[in-house]
């Protein structure tokens, strides 16, 4: 049973990311563990004001710049990630001119069909990591992810890995490829070892992404290069660890924070 989220709810945006969701596990396109997987983005999304931030926007300009200078960017897809911006995900390949592969860790071929149906749907063309006879593995990675396209994150140079787990991350570094995160988790082993993090919700970023590759498209080399080089990651953590603790700091002055409700209880006092 799908709930109808009303429309005046205070939390509307957030319940239809829910229900989004909710449909994905239903077509058996998002893994259980998604759904829980979720819940932690959405408490760090609360903290950090379900906003993109500053850090967050800069870190999503030096990952279109990388992935626009990049000879075999590829973004691999996920349960969630397919659920929730699929057609976004689709512009945001055109508009960079990367490879869609779809790479799973709670495999079955039920799953990957689904994501496949899901993402041809939203406009997909080519779609990697569904045909066996292109199928290799990375040995250095434990999970199920191993299993990779041999036209696709075998060969990128550029990884974009919304939601990620952190053992392949690790591993995609170690092989000296660039990787690109999506984790509203700044502390997630993702967060930490990818080349470049986005700490945002994937519902907000993907479409800014877009945006940006809109703008930067035309721009040279060198100048995208330059945006590149100009991003630290680590000192880019950083910031959104502050902002993260200065956002707490306020609201701890505060106690209640929610407008409306210091107002009830104001009245009520009076
Ligand atoms: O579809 P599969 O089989 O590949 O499985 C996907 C999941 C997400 C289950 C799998 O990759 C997994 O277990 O991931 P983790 O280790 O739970 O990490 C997911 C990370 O994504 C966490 O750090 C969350 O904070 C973060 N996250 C969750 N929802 C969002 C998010 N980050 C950005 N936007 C979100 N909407």
């Amino acid at each position: 049973m799908n709930m109808e989220v009303p429309e005046g709810h205070p939390r509307a945006e957030s319940l239809r990311i829910r229900e989004k969701l909710i449909r994905g596990f239903e077509m058996g396109v998002v893994a259980k563990a998604g759904l829980i997987a979720h819940g932690r983005g959405e408490a760090f999304d609360y903290i950090i004001g379900e906003e993109t931030i500053e850090p967050a926007m800069n870190a999503i300009r030096a990952a279109v710049a990388l992935m626009l200078t990049a000879e075999h960017p590829v973004i691999s897809v996920n349960g969630n990630t397919a659920a929730l911006v699929p057609k976004e995900i689709v512009e945001l390949a055109k508009l960079v001119n990367a490879k869609i592969e779809v790479n799973i860790f709670y495999h079955s071929p039920e799953r990957v069909n689904a994501i496949r149906r899901l993402l041809e749907d939203a406009g997909a063309e080519e779609i990697l990591g569904i045909d066996d006879q292109y199928k290799t593995t990375i040995p250095e990675i434990s999970s199920m992810r191993r299993y990779v396209d041999v036209r696709g994150i075998y060969k990128a140079d550029v990884v974009l890995v919304p939601l990620e787990d952190g053992d392949r991350t690790e591993a995609l570094v170690k092989l000296g490829k660039k990787v690109i995160a999506i984790d509203l988790n700044p502390l997630s082993r993702t967060a930490q070892w990818a080349t470049i993090t986005i700490v945002d919700n994937i519902v907000r970023c993907v479409p800014l992404m877009c945006d940006i590759a809109r703008e930067l498209r035309g721009r040279d080399r060198q100048e995208l290069g330059r945006i590149v080089e100009k991003f630290d990651n680590r000192e880019n953590l950083k910031l959104v660890i502050r902002h993260i603790l200065e956002r707490l700091s306020e609201l701890s002055k505060k106690g209640i924070y929610l407008p409306e409700v210091s107002e009830v209880f104001k009245e009520m006092r009076e």
